[in-house]
């Protein structure tokens, strides 16, 4: 029988260091495989952009430094920890008590861990909390901020009480060696206390998510005020914006359109398209509420202005719709942040592929005098290529050809360089 037991010990110390061995070359993989895939892409956008090469030695020195450090670190208090224990049993086999009080460390530890924490969460909340977006700029922005405000006040009452019970009875109740711990096996009153009051405060919290969610995608839209359409389309590694033109309506897409000329696959044989115009920024305008269509042409994006608390995926072969009306202008917010380079930006929220991070586009809100000015500025899709390819008749207008052609020309030209990037 000890024999077996042996065994199986030794078995168990040998798992324990095989599984320790392969975790540490597991994480050095890891690491060094990632370090050079990310290698690889730096070195084909440096090869793209001969101007901006990157060194990476820094890169690779910095890594093996943390690497070492953390396996020095591991050694020594792998060594602390065998002197302690020789150092104990030394006085065990010299009949002398313990000389290391371990319950007494570990409560005074616990307690240092207690002040520590809250320390750090104090440090947290000031330090990072200022760095916090500013007031939502959309109307169902304010509704969303209340919500979190709500949810972080309520936890970090609980978090605060909670640990603070926790660290100082672990303190206080530590094994002194007079005391015995009394056996309480169960109390009927105090399971229902922490059931119902948990139970009501999360119905709360939902019930408030579920109907702000109702009252943003369920708006009743007020025909004095009809929203402005816009479409977005999201690509590896871009935003398209298709605004609807004098008519006010998008025209149909169809994925089966796309060709070199028509990246977008927009239909012209519907006459809502005609007038369709590309816009190579963001531009709405005050306090009206602006519709926003949401389709993709590759893999899942994710539609994300933080400034309006407004975020959601653009899926292939589905489209999804986000309205929702600004409150405060560009102008504006650069006065009631004090920071005149001030933007508001349009993100991509899902990790889409090895240049998701470029897809940032700036948004303005403007007021709806400046809208006008502006969007009538703004290149038709239709152009000379695209008419003929739809059959429709080229109208004899010296001043626009150059212009339209021009677009055309800069659409290959983008589409090409795309494809050259991706070999
Ligand atoms: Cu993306």
């Amino acid at each position: 029988m000890k024999v077996h037991r042996t065994t199986f010990k030794k078995m168990s110390l040998k798992n324990i260091i095989i599984t320790k061995a392969t975790a540490v070359l597991t994480v050095i993989f890891t690491v060094f495989s990632s370090m050079s895939v990310f290698a690889q892409e730096v070195g084909a956008t440096a090869s793209a952009a001969p101007a901006k090469a990157v060194d990476m030695e820094p890169i690779y020195k910095s890594t093996l430094f943390y690497v070492l450090l953390f396996l020095l670190l591991c050694l020594f208090i792998g060594i602390i920890g065998k002197a302690l224990k020789v150092y104990e049993l030394t006085r065990e086999t010299q009949g002398k008590p313990e000389g290391i009080n371990w319950n007494k460390i570990n409560g005074v530890l616990f307690a240092a861990f207690l002040v520590v924490g809250l320390y750090g969460v104090y440090w947290e909340y000031t330090v990072h909390g200022n760095m916090l977006l500013p007031e939502a700029a959309s109307e169902h922005g304010k509704r969303i901020d209340e919500m979190f405000n709500i949810t972080l006040i309520i936890t970090t009452i609980v978090f605060i009480v909670t640990h603070i019970i926790l660290f100082t009875f672990a303190y206080i109740y530590k094994s002194t060696g007079n005391r015995k711990a009394y056996y309480y096996p169960h109390n009927n009153a105090l399971e229902r206390i922490w059931t119902v009051i948990p139970a009501l405060v999360l119905t709360v919290l939902v019930l408030m998510g579920f109907l702000t969610w109702r009252s943003i995608f369920h708006k009743v839209q007020d025909p004095n005020n009809q929203p402005l359409s816009i479409e977005v389309t999201s690509s590896q590694f871009q935003w398209d914006f298709r605004y609807p033109g004098a008519d006010g309506v998008i025209g149909v897409k169809n994925y089966k359109k796309i060709t070199s000329i028509n990246a977008l696959g927009i239909d012209f044989n519907d006459k809502n398209s005609l007038d369709d115009q590309l816009a190579d920024e963001l531009v709405i305008p005050v306090n009206k509420p602006v519709r926003f269509v949401l389709t993709s042409k590759d893999v899942l994006h994710s539609f994300y202005m933080p400034h309006f608390r407004v975020q959601l995926n653009t899926v292939p072969g589905m489209t999804s719709y986000f309205e929702f009306t600004p409150t405060i202008t560009s102008d504006e917010m650069k006065i009631k942040t004090n920071d005149p380079s001030f933007k508001y930006i349009l993100l991509c929220a899902k990790i889409c592929g090895t240049n998701h991070y470029n897809m940032q586009k700036t948004v303005r809100v403007v007021s709806q005098e400046e809208y006008n000015a502006w969007v009538v500025k703004q290149t038709t899709y239709l152009t000379n290529d695209l008419r003929k390819a739809f059959n429709l008749p080229i109208p004899i207008e010296p001043v626009a050809v150059p212009a339209t052609a021009d677009t055309t020309a800069t659409k290959i030209t983008e589409q090409t360089n795309q494809l050259a990037f991706k070999k």
